[in-house]
């Protein structure tokens, strides 16, 4: 039993991304804290950035636990701290790439100031936060994004507290990229944080998530699927959007998108323009001259666009899975071929006779397309007899 286990574990398609030996994780069945690190491991792979490369820091909670299953090194640090830990971590090596994974009151809480001064100083990290309205670990507190009238274990008769929102907070301290979707919109996750993880600055991504043990519980919303259910139906997407306009109240509406993308000199950036000027063009950091770590970064570069080439010709030569979007248009093609060698074929036997054409056009098999989800439908599923847990 116990190998059969190990051989799907060492199966796994993020055997190289997750570290398998410690799996299965702690986080409820339903959270949204799961489908988040899987869009994480994806863009990794993706971005075609050098693993090694890569530091993960958490701070404490649910989400802060990410950082002990990502194969990468990884930080799990205390509560509050792990945007001060990773700012270490990129000043002591700037070569690295570090991301900062945790919950909104392990981030935007007790490490609150610390987030709104890296945004100001345009530190060079990713802050992928997984914003589930509670703190879920400590039994369901209320936290600086909960919405107003929410119950929470602090706030029996709902939340009188005015919430963040923290795209709008990170806009109004300088963050270059800021991000929010919710953990429904996984290839959205996946793709901000393959951007983001290719950039320089400071960069936020903002996920909204279930957490059904103890928030969605205790507003009697139901389950992770409702949930889910309701990020589809509420959900606004809206690149570009003004930040101001990105506040979310209780079950209501739930902006989303690329709000903000734009450059700046990053933190230690600042630093080497700042000693240039007094050193002069001697100025050495870690023992690097600028025009070296700039050939050096450059290298790395390139490096990593021959890696994202490989992998875009691997996946040009593989065949699309069945049943996606890439398998239907390449099956369209002959489809389209053969329609037009019968149309052809009806034509020149319509000069002959009328009746073989009918026949012909009958016998053509008709075009398989899976039915599309209506509101009525949805609704269907919704209103069937759930599966109650023991
Ligand atoms: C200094 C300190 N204060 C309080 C705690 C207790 N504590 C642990 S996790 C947590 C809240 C985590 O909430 P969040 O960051 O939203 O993560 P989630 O569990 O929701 O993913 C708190 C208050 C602690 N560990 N350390
Ligand atoms: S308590 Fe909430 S946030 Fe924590 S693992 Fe369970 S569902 Fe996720
Ligand atoms: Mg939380």
């Amino acid at each position: 039993m116990s190998t059969d286990i190990g051989k799907f574990k060492a199966g796994s398609p993020m055997a190289s991304t997750l570290r398998m030996d410690r799996m299965p994780h702690i986080w409820c069945p339903g959270c949204g804290i799961g489908s988040e690190v899987n869009s994480f491991a994806e863009a990794v792979k993706r971005s075609g950035i050098d693993p090694r490369k890569l530091v993960v820091v958490s701070g404490i909670g649910c989400t802060g636990r990410v950082a002990g299953y990502v194969n990468f090194d990884s930080i799990h640090t205390t509560h509050g701290r792990a945007i001060p830990v990773a700012t270490g971590v990129k000043l002591a090596n700037p070569e690295l790439t570090v991301v900062v994974f945790s919950g909104e009151g392990d981030l935007a809480g007790i490490g609150g100031n610390h987030l709104i001064h890296a945004a100001r100083r345009n530190m060079d990290l990713i802050v992928i936060c997984n914003n589930n309205f509670t703190y879920g670990m400590t039994g369901g507190q209320v936290t600086p994004t909960t919405p107003g009238s929410a119950v929470a274990s602090t706030t029996p008769y709902g939340n009188y507290e005015y919430p963040f929102s923290l795209p709008f907070l990170m806009d109004a301290c300088g963050a270059t990229y800021i991000a929010r979707w919710t953990s429904m919109h996984s290839r959205n996750v996946t793709q901000s944080i393959e951007e983001a993880l290719l950039r320089k600055g400071f960069s936020f991504i903002e996920i909204i998530s279930p957490c059904p043990t103890l928030y969605l519980r205790r507003n009697r919303l139901g389950d992770g699927v409702d949930q889910l259910q309701n990020y589809q139906d509420n959900s606004i997407l809206k690149h570009g959007a003004d930040t101001r306009e990105t506040n979310i109240d209780f079950q209501g509406k739930i902006v989303v998108g690329k709000f903000v993308e734009k450059n700046k000199p990053t933190y230690l950036e600042a630093v080497d323009k700042c000693c240039v000027k007094l050193v002069g063009d001697d100025y050495q950091l870690y023992g690097k001259t600028i025009p070296e770590r700039e050939a050096e970064e450059k290298a790395e570069k390139e490096k990593i666009a021959v890696r994202r080439a490989a992998m875009q010709a691997e996946a040009d030569a593989e065949p699309p899975k069945a049943g996606t979007k890439a398998a239907a248009k390449k099956a369209a093609v002959p489809k389209a071929a053969k329609k037009a060698s019968a149309k052809k074929a009806a034509a020149q036997s319509k000069k002959t006779s009328a009746k073989p054409v009918k026949k012909v056009a009958a016998k053509a098999p008709a075009r398989k397309t899976a039915p599309k989800a209506t509101a009525k439908t949805r609704v269907a599923a919704k209103s069937a007899p759930k599966k109650t847990r023991k």
